[in-house]
Parts: C-alpha cells; sequence; structure tokens
C-alpha cells in the first residue's frame, strides 16, 4: 500500500460510500485489553487512525471502555472500523455487555499466566453466554497475551483451557513490547472482513 496523503484521506473519508464494523476487545481484568489498543494507536497509521480515547480508573482498569476508530480505502468504498475494549473486571458484566452491543467481531485477549487460567475461562464462558444470548455469530480470535513472561502457558494449552472451538484460531503474542500484535490483529480484521462480505 502507498502513503496516503491526508487529502487522498479526505477524499476516501467525504465521497465514496463507508461501511462501519464494530470491534471488540474482550477478556478478564488485567489481560492487557488496554495496551493492545495503544500498541495498535501506534502501529497504524495516523491518517488513517483517529485519537485513542481511554475512561480509566486511577488504578489503571479500564472503568468503562476504551476507544479507537481507524478506515481502510478501498477503491470504491472506505470501511471505518470502530474498536472498543471492554473492561475486564468482573462485577461490571452489564457495562460490558453494553460496550459490546452489536459486535461484528470480538478478539478475546487472554492472559497466558499459568495461575489466571481459571479467569480466562470464566471470561470467555461469559463471552460465550453473552453471544449466545444475543444471537451473534460474530468471528472470533483468541490473542494469547503475555508470551514474553516466562512460564506463560503455549497458545495451544491456552485453547486447551479455555476450551475453544478448533474453528477459533489462538496466537500468541506480547502487547507489551509489540510483539505480533499486528499480525494477531490482521488475522482478525481479516476474518471479520470474510462475515460481512458474505453476509
Ligand atoms: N509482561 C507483560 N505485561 C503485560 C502485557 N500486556 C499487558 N501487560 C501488563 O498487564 C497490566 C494490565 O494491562 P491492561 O492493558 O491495563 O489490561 P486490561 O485487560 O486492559 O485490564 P482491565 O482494563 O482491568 O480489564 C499492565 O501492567 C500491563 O503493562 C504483556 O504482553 N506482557
Ligand atoms: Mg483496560
Amino acid at each position: 500500500m502507498t502513503t496516503p496523503e491526508m487529502t487522498d484521506v479526505e477524499d476516501d473519508l467525504f465521497t465514496k460510500p463507508l461501511k462501519q464494523l464494530k470491534l471488540v476487545f474482550w477478556g478478564p481484568g488485567a489481560s492487557g485489553k488496554t495496551t493492545t489498543l495503544r500498541h495498535l494507536s501506534k502501529s497504524l497509521h495516523p491518517l488513517l487512525c483517529s485519537n485513542r480515547i481511554e475512561i480509566s480508573t486511577s488504578e489503571d482498569h479500564t472503568l468503562l471502555s476504551d476507544y479507537l476508530a481507524f478506515h481502510i480505502p478501498l477503491h470504491t468504498s472506505t470501511i471505518l472500523f470502530h474498536i472498543v475494549a471492554t473492561t475486564g473486571q468482573r462485577r461490571l458484566l452489564a457495562t460490558r455487555e453494553l460496550v459490546a452491543t452489536g459486535a461484528d467481531g470480538v478478539l478475546f485477549i487472554a492472559d497466558s499466566q499459568p495461575d489466571v487460567a481459571g479467569e480466562n475461562r470464566r471470561s470467555f464462558e461469559e463471552l460465550g453466554a453473552y453471544l449466545e444470548a444475543t444471537n451473534q455469530s460474530t468471528p472470533i480470535v483468541i490473542m494469547a497475551n503475555k508470551q514474553d513472561l516466562s512460564g506463560s502457558l503455549h497458545p495451544t494449552a491456552v485453547r486447551q483451557h479455555l476450551n475453544a472451538s478448533p474453528e477459533i484460531p489462538v496466537f500468541g503474542a506480547s502487547a507489551l513490547y509489540g510483539t505480533d500484535v499486528k499480525q494477531v490483529f490482521q488475522r482478525f480484521v481479516r476474518d471479520v472482513l470474510i462475515q460481512f462480505v458474505a453476509l
């Protein structure tokens, strides 16, 4: 892709039909959802990306949600992605559900440390129940985060403890160092676009 210029971006946004898709990050508290969004906001092209918004508690937990938008200019239309990262705090399920309403895809961010395997499982089951209750068949990709920490579980082991079905892809990454985050995100966006085109 060639580097976009401001005038190209304006043309794309104001003259071509706009399709909008919502990408949701879900996962247990402190799994790395906000860190992943921070990394993406630094690595995506600034002309294609909005400012990042974070709504956090003083302890740096997400209170309601974080938000970032970016768009992809295509030949005949522009696709605008809204990314929202939910809060992982257990007691805030109601806000999580509200923030995730209308998701076109969910990136489940798991913490690969073995001592929080139960929390991952609980959060993944909660996501499954939410999607079932709302009749959403959205694509899910799992990012087994914190692979930089020694003793982290391999993505295959994360898949096993989540009891994720075989069609859900699981990839390792480190949001803190940015390792493989963009690759996981690209795969996620690809799956969402395939589902969108198929509808
Ligand atoms: N070592 C390591 N630490 C990470 C990684 N990703 C996030 N962290 C750390 O984990 C802590 C929590 O990260 P956040 O991104 O705030 O987690 P979150 O999922 O947004 O948490 P909530 O908003 O509470 O749901 C922070 O101290 C991060 O620096 C990673 O890949 N490796
Ligand atoms: Mg957060």
